[in-house]
């Protein structure tokens, strides 16, 4: 037997692609994933009703019904805010599920909400696909309702329920597994293998969220903040669901082996279900800019939760909010007055990029003098994670003024900054893993609106 452990070691390094010298890339789905830049979260169960943030479990479904819900409300609200996939609570902490489920009584189809005839699941996905829009479920492995919870038999009553989501309601674009479980829950060992190799087989396009992947992470936070640093590398072998170092996760490892991107969870409210007491507190669309800024600014996917309320609609001042924002970012980033002449730098194209050596600068001529006090900076991904650090400067005319100087790119750096007048700015590449690949630069003026 011995003699196989050496070649098998050599084989598992080389794929990891450390070892071998090249550098961990992301999947086909990672990287259609990552340029979603933009999705949403639907948060809805029985706490709509009892006003809570974690169900127990012992609510009655009779207090579900949403007696106005309109599928096509959210989708269309989500399309206009530029959100590219809807992700839905199908089962939440509480156990009680969004769809009849065959495998409990804890469902839609015990509660008043169209006499019991009602799927909340079919409804969305069918709204999603009518607007153009993608479709996620989140799944909670915690449930404190089901009384196999904490044997093994949990573990086929969970898969059971994955199955049905995954094969009963067209394309899925996401499969999120929450490692949220309360202190007292009682003790539980999740297959999450099991649960992945049943999503791969069966959705073989969806990218799964965990704490720790396998393809997209937790970024350690609810506040909507990718880290300053955040590579979308780490070394998976540390980290498990619910078992996360939110501080690594937040950054990301330069020497992580596995490609395993973050996405920045956060509410326009203070809490991710509907309550009244918060309807004053939704975030205003300025707010909801900033936040692009520190997750999709900084390599990472912004996951914006809005959650429908108890007549089943999302309410105005959220959707207003979510219009408005989209309206923001489409005024401030629709002219990139970077020159022309570099046209494979803004061609919107990552596959066509500029390859840069550590310590090498590049001179961007604007399209004239202009006035501008926004950089959008984008790696050709696809070829991994590269930059460590760079430098941003200014001609102001005489010498080169220094803009920005910042760390990590990945697939979006944005950098703002106040506005400057100038005809060319000049780019230093001061550290990377490898040669770079400059996918885009964009040089904007931001709306008066931010
Ligand atoms: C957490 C959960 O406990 C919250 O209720 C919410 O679903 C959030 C997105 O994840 O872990």
């Amino acid at each position: 037997m011995k003699k196989y452990i050496l070649p098998l070691l050599l084989a598992a390094c080389t794929a990891q692609g450390q070892v071998s010298g090249t550098l961990p890339k992301p999947s086909a789905r990672q990287l259609a994933w990552q340029q979603l830049e933009t999705t949403a979260f639907l948060h809805f169960t029985v706490n709509t009703y009892t006003d809570k943030e974690w169900g127990e479990g012992d609510e009655s479904p009779s207090i579900f019904n949403p007696t106005k819900l309109d599928a096509m409300q959210w989708a269309k609200a989500l399309k206009a805010g530029g959100f590219k996939i809807a992700i839905i609570t199908a089962k939440h902490h509480d156990g009680f599920c969004l769809w009849p489920s065959k495998y409990t009584e804890h469902s839609i189809k015990n509660s008043p909400y169209k006499n019991g005839k009602g799927d909340i699941v079919k409804e969305l996905s069918e709204a999603c696909k009518a607007v153009g829009i993608k479709f996620g479920v989140y799944l909670s492995p915690w449930d404190r309702h089901e009384k196999s919870y904490g044997t093994d038999a949990y573990n086929t009553y969970y898969k059971n329920q994955l199955r049905e989501l995954l094969t009963n309601y067209g394309e899925i674009a996401e499969v999120w597994f929450d490692g949220a479980k309360g202190e007292n829950a009682k003790n539980m060992e999740y297959d999450f293998q099991g649960y992945w190799k049943m999503v791969r087989e069966l959705q073989p396009k969806a990218v799964m969220f965990s704490d720790a992947g396998p393809d997209v992470r937790w970024v350690g936070n609810e506040k909507g903040n990718a880290g300053e640093t955040c590579w979308s590398t780490i070394n998976n072998a540390g980290q498990a669901p619910g078992k996360a170092d939110e501080h690594y996760l937040n950054t990301g490892d330069e020497k992580g082996p596995d490609w395993i991107p973050a996405e920045t969870d956060v509410s326009i409210r203070p809490g991710w279900f509907w309550h009244e007491k918060e309807n004053a507190k939704v975030r205003t669309p300025q707010n909801l800019v900033n936040l692009y800024y520190q997750s999709v600014g900084r390599n990472s996917l912004l996951l914006l939760n809005i959650p429908p309320n108890r007549d089943g609609l999302l309410e105005t001042t959220d959707v207003n909010a979510i219009q408005k924002f989209r309206a923001i970012l489409n005024e401030t980033f629709a002219h990139n007055l970077v020159s022309p002449k570099h046209k494979l730098l803004i061609d919107k194209k990552l596959s066509t990029s500029k390859v840069l050596d550590v310590n090498q600068s590049l001179i961007l001529q604007l399209d004239g003098e202009k006035e501008f006090d926004r950089i959008a900076i984008q790696e050709n991904i696809a070829e991994g994670q590269r930059i460590k650090s760079f430098l941003v400067e200014f001609w102001d005319g005489k010498t080169w003024q220094k803009l920005a100087e910042s760390t990590t790119v990945g697939h979006k750096r944005l950098l703002r900054f106040p506005t400057v007048k100038s005809t060319q700015v000049r780019l230093t590449i001061k550290d990377a893993l490898a040669k770079v690949y400059l996918a885009e630069f964009g040089v904007y003026k931001a709306s008066a609106q931010e």
